[in-house]
């Protein structure tokens, strides 16, 4: 078939290096971006027979997130701009590491076993950060895409790439496909919650933000007008001079845990920083001693699981809202949700696509990583009963008044993946209709200290896990050596597991006093030998 042969002739110009494996890992293919040349055009073949399998338009992103300007990645954004399906993980694996010569047989594989019709149209849409690779890469899988419909929308961040695919996948109905549909919605729904805010003070209004020197930068740059000075924002480390996440950025502020280079903080004013391909969001403050405050994704999914459940008492709605972590979320946080809050608690593997499935199983699903990586579901049922309450007249003034602001909250929410404008929007109406300054948000509960490092190794992938990744099952004797180490300290959990990202082994710690320090070193030890 003619399209074969294409296909052989255009993969012969993104060839791929004799032996280089390479594994779809926690968030699609990353490394160095030299070695990705071959991975971006074959991508884009799979996004090309993805779409034709569902007869729907894919997302193909080009970024590596938060990992350093050198790196770059890929991964493929399903029809409702989730994570792509487990099963075509293995296609896309397969397809990467597939030798030249025999790209073809694994191409017409993932065709038989899915029974795809060639003759089906496709579409897919390209984004891509701003990394200096990110153009030829794009290209790369452009020319996968080749004339099968692809759309290019060039410089967009991850979240932004995933709301349009899922717009275009339901015709419309989760707002206009286009960047400026985007803007229009996410601003409304903010200046709608916060317009009835009495005395709203410019200090109020007043946020720091660091873009990493990403996309998340430019994005938000194009975004402030719409939002009609409602929030009054103060852009550092905005790509004209400084590196990609390069000691700025939500990542190196979380692990870190100090304030990114570049900001100007003055004490007590509300700072938040985005990754590299804005989809995740810190918040952070200095304190008056100087002590810096980080209020990271346990405490955002708080803030905002509070505040929904305080909406949803005040409409009178019986919707079961549950708040989904990982392994990493602090141990204060989760006890605080539960003993004192009271709602459900779920705890998933690490990644965003297990968090998304889990919180998916609710009416209300509040999902967010410790790195500040998450979004709010609401369910279709849900999201039914809030437009009802909302536009019946017949109701009392506070439900209804309750019932409107949730319904602007899942306005404002992209519910498709991580977010971190959308969640920042979130966060600052939040904080304007509780009347909270970002002290009080922090005092809600405290962190326990804690330590989060890597450590490189032989070969990370003889640690196997267990229970969402908080023991070890091999090699053998390691989970009983970390026992050994953390029953000296109170409060104190401790885990490692090999990143999905990285070629390193992720060792985490805490305890209620600083002594997670010695915990973690003594377990860095430990995996060196
Ligand atoms: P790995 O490298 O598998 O730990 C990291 C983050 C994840 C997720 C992915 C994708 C931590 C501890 N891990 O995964 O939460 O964000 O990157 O970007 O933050
Ligand atoms: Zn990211």
């Amino acid at each position: 078939m003619a399209q074969f042969e294409e296909v052989s002739q255009k993969s012969a110009v993104h060839p791929k290096p004799v032996g280089l494996v390479l594994q779809y890992g926690t968030a699609g293919f990353r490394t160095n971006s030299k070695q990705l040349d071959h991975v971006m055009f074959r991508m884009g073949l799979l996004a090309t027979l993805r779409s034709k399998k569902t007869k729907a338009t894919i997302g193909v992103m080009v970024t590596a997130s938060h990992n350093p300007e050198e790196d770059n990645g890929v991964k493929l954004v399903d029809p409702m701009g989730e994570m792509v399906t487990p099963a075509w993980e293995v296609y896309a694996t397969q397809l990467a590491n597939a030798e030249q010569e025999e790209l073809l047989t694994a191409l017409k594989d993932v065709i038989e076993r899915e029974a795809i019709s060639m003759a089906q149209e496709a579409s897919v849409f390209v984004g891509k950060d701003t990394r200096p690779s990110s153009d030829s890469l794009s290209q790369a899988v452009l020319d996968g895409v080749h004339a099968l419909g692809g759309h290019n929308y060039g410089l967009v961040t991850t979240p932004q790439l995933h709301y349009m695919v899922c717009c275009q996948n339901t015709q419309g109905r989760y707002g206009e496909a286009t960047v400026k549909g985007y803007y229009r919605k996410l601003s409304q729904a903010f200046i709608q919650l916060t317009k009835n805010v009495p005395n709203r003070t410019d200090d109020q209004k007043a946020l720091l933000v660091d873009g990493a020197n990403g996309i998340g930068a430019l994005k938000v740059c194009e975004m402030e007008t719409y939002l009609k000075n409602e929030l009054q924002l103060s852009l550092f480390n905005d790509g004209s001079s400084g590196k990609l996440n390069h000691l700025c950025g939500a990542d190196y502020v979380k692990v870190q845990q100090r304030a990114p280079k570049g900001v100007e903080m003055t004490a007590g004013e509300r700072c938040c920083s985005y990754d590299g391909d804005a989809d995740r969001i810190v918040y952070y403050y200095s304190g008056s001693a100087g002590r810096f405050h980080l209020l990271d994704g346990d405490k955002i999914a708080t803030l905002i699981s509070t505040y929904l459940k305080e909406l949803l008492t005040q409409a009178g709605l019986d919707l079961q809202i549950a708040v989904v972590q990982t392994a990493y979320a602090n141990g204060s946080s989760t006890q605080y949700l539960e003993d004192t809050m009271k709602v459900i608690v779920r705890c998933t593997k690490t990644g965003v696509k297990h968090l998304h499935h889990a919180a998916q199983e609710f009416d209300i699903g509040v999902y967010f990583e410790a790195n500040g990586h998450g979004t709010v579901l609401f369910s279709k049922a849900a999201e039914e009963k809030i437009q009802k309450l909302a536009q019946d007249s017949n109701t009392n003034d506070e439900r209804r008044r309750a019932a409107l602001l949730l319904q602007n909250t899942v306005n404002l929410i992209n519910q498709t993946v991580g977010d971190a404008i959308s969640d920042m929007l979130l966060i600052e109406a939040v904080l304007a209709i509780r009347g909270m300054t970002v002290q009080q948000w922090d005092a809600i509960y405290t962190d326990l200290p804690n330590r989060q490092l890597k450590v490189k190794v032989a070969d990370r992938r003889v640690i196997d896990t267990t229970d969402a990744e908080r023991r070890t099952v091999s090699p053998a004797g390691l989970q009983e050596a970390i026992d050994s180490r953390v029953k000296k300290y109170r409060r104190a959990r401790s885990f490692v597991r090999p990143s999905g990202t990285e070629d390193v082994v992720r060792v985490y710690a805490e305890a209620d006093t600083q002594l997670a320090w010695q915990c973690t070193a003594s377990l860095e030890d430990l995996m060196k030998n």
